[in-house]
């Protein structure tokens, strides 16, 4: 058995956010419907389309998993048949811009009063607030939750992270509530509301940076590259590649780096370790001397340490070095491209990265669930074409007869 079997989710989640959180469900063992517009669907289906008339990447790679029903949820007959959906599902999941499951005429209230024991779900941009009734997208999350401001070199502007921390990361937030609703129904026997607004999803992955905030007032952030040579403002910085933890850590070139743009490694340069890294670069001379020999005199020498580092590193592959600097305890870890990743023998092997098979685009690459649990297996579907399983889930889930489907069909319904 799966650890969510016998849980179903009405999935009206479109974009990334929402169908990240739905598609770990899935893998856990959900039974997901995912509603889609009839002859539309979610609008991923057709974004950054690499082939001609087939389902993208972007919404195969989120929505594994799933079983596929078009319904006009606007039309009358539409809504009296998500009206039954929602009598027979134990959670609804959206990320409609706000008000939109409102003026459909679902509002909490109601929803409560069709099922009192399901579980709304939603990812919206901003929490309650000045800005409540905005849309969002992944960038514009990233920068209003903190991420951006933080993110980038110190003489540089803000930058955005590639890893969509916005959207996948709330979808990861989305998918906790509404497990742990789940839990809470068995005690209560009652459905609530889950709510995860993007920028809180963000800021909560830059609480450090929340941190060093208050820090600040009681003066230099000391592991950042501003100090002790630099100015710090009234706001947290950006710090390039500096560690952010209590040990300093740096980006170095590696061998091949003039022609690979990934030949980089990580170098953390922590002080139980120093003794070793310090032998291994060749300087050896640094052991005895007071101007290298402890943290603290180093610290306002961290570029020139990193740049005596990086001399050495560029001698050697971000293999080779990885090779070296391991048994010397030196934490350290090789820029993977996404290439490098999608190849990676032990990451297939996990089933972090799979190969599904698809009926129009034939094979392709996904990530699959990156969550492991020992006692509930993962077997990563394809995405379903759009309205698949419309005839089955009106057949059997909601028990509608062939004439009442043949007349939603010829009325537009699904
Ligand atoms: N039948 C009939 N109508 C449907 C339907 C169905 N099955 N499914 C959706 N619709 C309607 C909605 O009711 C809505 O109509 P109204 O505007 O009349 O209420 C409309 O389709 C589209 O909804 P939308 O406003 O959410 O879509 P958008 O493309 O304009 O905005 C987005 C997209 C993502 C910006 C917005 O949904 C949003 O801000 N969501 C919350 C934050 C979020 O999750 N962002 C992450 C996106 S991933 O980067």
């Amino acid at each position: 058995m799966k650890a969510l079997d016998g849980v179903r989710i009405l999935d009206m989640t479109h974009v990334q956010s929402g169908p990240t959180c739905t598609q770990l469900l899935a893998w856990f063992g959900a039974d997901v419907i995912k509603v889609e517009r009839p002859g539309k669907g979610d609008a991923t289906r057709s974004q950054l389309r690499d082939i001609p008339d087939v389902d993208s990447l972007y919404f195969t790679m989120l929505n594994h998993n799933k079983r596929s029903v078009t319904l006009n949820t606007k039309h009358d007959d539409g809504k009296a048949i998500f009206t039954r959906l929602l009598e027979t599902c134990d959670v609804i999941a959206e990320n409609f811009a706000p008000g939109a499951l409102d003026r459909m005429g679902f509002s909490w209230e109601r929803i409560q009063e069709i099922n009192p024991r399901i579980i709304y779900a939603s990812v919206k941009g901003f929490g309650p607030g000045p800005y409540e009734d905005c849309k969002v997208y992944e960038n514009v999350a990233q920068c209003t939750g903190g991420g951006a401001s933080t993110t980038g070199f110190p003489d540089g502007p803000p930058v955005v992270a590639g890893a969509q921390i916005g959207d996948s990361g709330t979808g990861l937030h989305l998918a906790l509530g509404i497990v742990t609703a789940l839990f809470q129904r068995e005690q209560t026997g009652r459905g609530q509301r889950v709510v995860c607004a993007m920028q809180d999803g963000v800021l909560n992955l830059c609480r450090v940076k929340l941190r060093d905030q208050q820090r600040l007032s009681h003066g230099p952030l000391k592991e950042y590259p501003q100090y002790p040579n630099g100015t710090f403002g009234k706001a947290t910085p950006r710090a390039g590649n500096a560690s952010g933890g209590g040990q300093p850590g740096w980006i170095v070139k590696c061998k091949g780096w003039e022609t690979d743009p990934d030949a980089y490694i990580y170098i953390i340069a922590q002080a139980a370790a120093f003794d070793g890294l310090a032998r291994m670069i060749g300087h050896e001379d640094w052991l005895e001397d007071p101007e290298w020999n402890t943290p603290a005199a180093r610290l306002p020498k961290i570029d020139q340490m990193f740049s005596e580092i990086e001399r050495w590193t560029q001698t050697k592959t971000k293999f080779e070095v990885m090779e070296k600097l391991n048994p010397l305890n030196v934490p350290c870890g090789p820029v993977l491209s996404i290439k490098e990743l999608s190849q990676e023998p032990s990451l297939r092997q996990t089933g972090t990265v799979v190969e599904v098979d698809h009926p129009e685009r034939g094979s392709y690459l996904s990530v699959g669930n990156p969550i492991k649990l020992s006692d509930s297996p993962v077997e990563v579907k394809r995405s379903p074409l759009l309205g698949e399983h419309t005839d089955e889930i009106l057949r059997d889930v909601l028990g509608m007869d062939e004439d009442a489907i043949a007349s939603a069909k010829a009325d537009g319904v699904v």
